[in-house]
């Protein structure tokens, strides 16, 4: 059935309608234009239901005749509209793929790409300075004897420097280290000077003010050799001082007291914000704490087998937390540690 020329013996008004059916659905110019065709002839209401409710009053002789052409000029319609349909589907289709010209060597609109946490940019940010001053990087245990964490940093059991430090203890004998120190004592352990090494790592010490972090990152540096001296200490801090905070910065070395090392100092670089002037991320004071550092204490050498007599060796060690809050201008070392990917993409 279908498509083509109609039964030669359809009734003349069945093919006139068939013919203006056939038209308007020609001129449909989109679905909704050829739905209101397709219901005009082809609906409950439509012209070929007409046709065939009409039937009844016909001759009976007549009716199988133009029951079965109705039937036919039906299914016609029908085709003309599906064909009509998938045309001008084809169509926009077309269209709209002209009018958006698909550049497929563009690149794709991904998620974004996710970044070094900034702890881990400033760990090799001061790797690759101390490298570059021809120090190795070492690193140790994190659960330490009491004896590398203490003991062989002139801390015995009585001394009241372990008071100083608010210590996690693990079983029996080990602890949290509270600096990276111990892995200093075992580098000298094991090998004679000349010495020059940094161990950047984490450390951890009872204290849950919302200020502070109960582990945090440190880096203490060592050089052990013939005729090192405090000079040579303060050399290399104010180039380390400088690369991170900036050409200017100036030093404070402020004496002090720590039992592994003699003399020693405590140790301030100018606050990069206000230049010295005094603001609110110094108290006002113009300079900022950042770490300690002095001689190593000859007790310490001999305890790692190395010779007081003939060596000497500074030590320095400070927080790296603080250098990223102010990098970043982050009010709170939590905000390092939360893993809140709102604050962390904003760094
Ligand atoms: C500091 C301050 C001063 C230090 C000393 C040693 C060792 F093992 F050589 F004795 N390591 N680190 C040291 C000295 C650390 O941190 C505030």
């Amino acid at each position: 059935m279908g498509q083509g020329q109609p039964p030669a013996d359809s009734p003349p008004d069945l093919e006139a309608l068939a013919a203006r059916a056939e038209a308007e659905i020609a001129a449909a110019e989109n679905a909704s234009d050829l739905n209101a065709v397709r219901a005009q002839y082809l609906g409950k209401k439509g012209s070929v239901a007409q046709v065939l409710r009409g039937i009844g009053t016909l001759p009976p002789e007549e009716r199988g005749r133009v029951g079965q052409a109705a039937n036919a000029v039906k299914v016609r319609i029908d085709e003309w509209v599906q064909a009509r349909r998938t045309a001008l589907e084809s169509a926009s289709h077309a269209e709209a793929l002209a009018g958006r010209r698909l550049d497929v060597t563009l690149p794709g609109a991904g998620g974004s790409p996710g970044h070094l946490h900034p702890m881990t940019v400033m760990i090799r940010d001061v790797a690759d300075f101390f490298l570059g001053l021809g120090f190795s990087i070492e690193e140790g245990p994190e659960v330490e004897t009491e004896y590398h964490n203490f003991d062989a940093l002139n801390m015995p059991a009585d001394h009241p420097a372990r008071d100083m430090q608010d210590t996690f203890w693990v079983e029996g004998d080990h602890v949290l280290r509270t600096h990276t120190s111990p892995v200093q004592i075992r580098a000298m352990t094991g090998r004679q000077p000349p010495l020059r090494l940094i161990v950047p790592g984490r450390v951890y010490r009872h204290d849950m003010s919302p200020r502070h972090s109960p582990m945090f990152a440190q880096v203490e540096g060592l050089m052990v050799d013939e005729d090192v001296t405090f000079g040579d200490l303060k050399g290399v801090l104010y180039a380390f001082a400088r690369h991170l905070f900036g050409d200017d910065t100036e030093l404070r070395f402020r004496a002090s007291y720590f039992p592994f090392t003699e003399p020693s100092a405590e140790l301030d670089f100018r606050c990069p914000f206000c230049a010295g002037d005094g603001c609110a991320t110094c108290s006002q004071s113009g300079w900022i704490e950042w770490g300690g550092c002095g001689m190593v204490h000859p007790q310490v050498l001999a305890n790692c087998d190395v010779d007081p007599e003939r060596y000497q060796g500074f030590a320095f060690g400070m927080g790296l937390e603080r250098g990223v809050m102010l990098r970043h201008g982050l009010p709170q070392i939590r905000l390092l540690y939360d893993g809140d990917v709102r604050v962390l993409e904003q760094l």
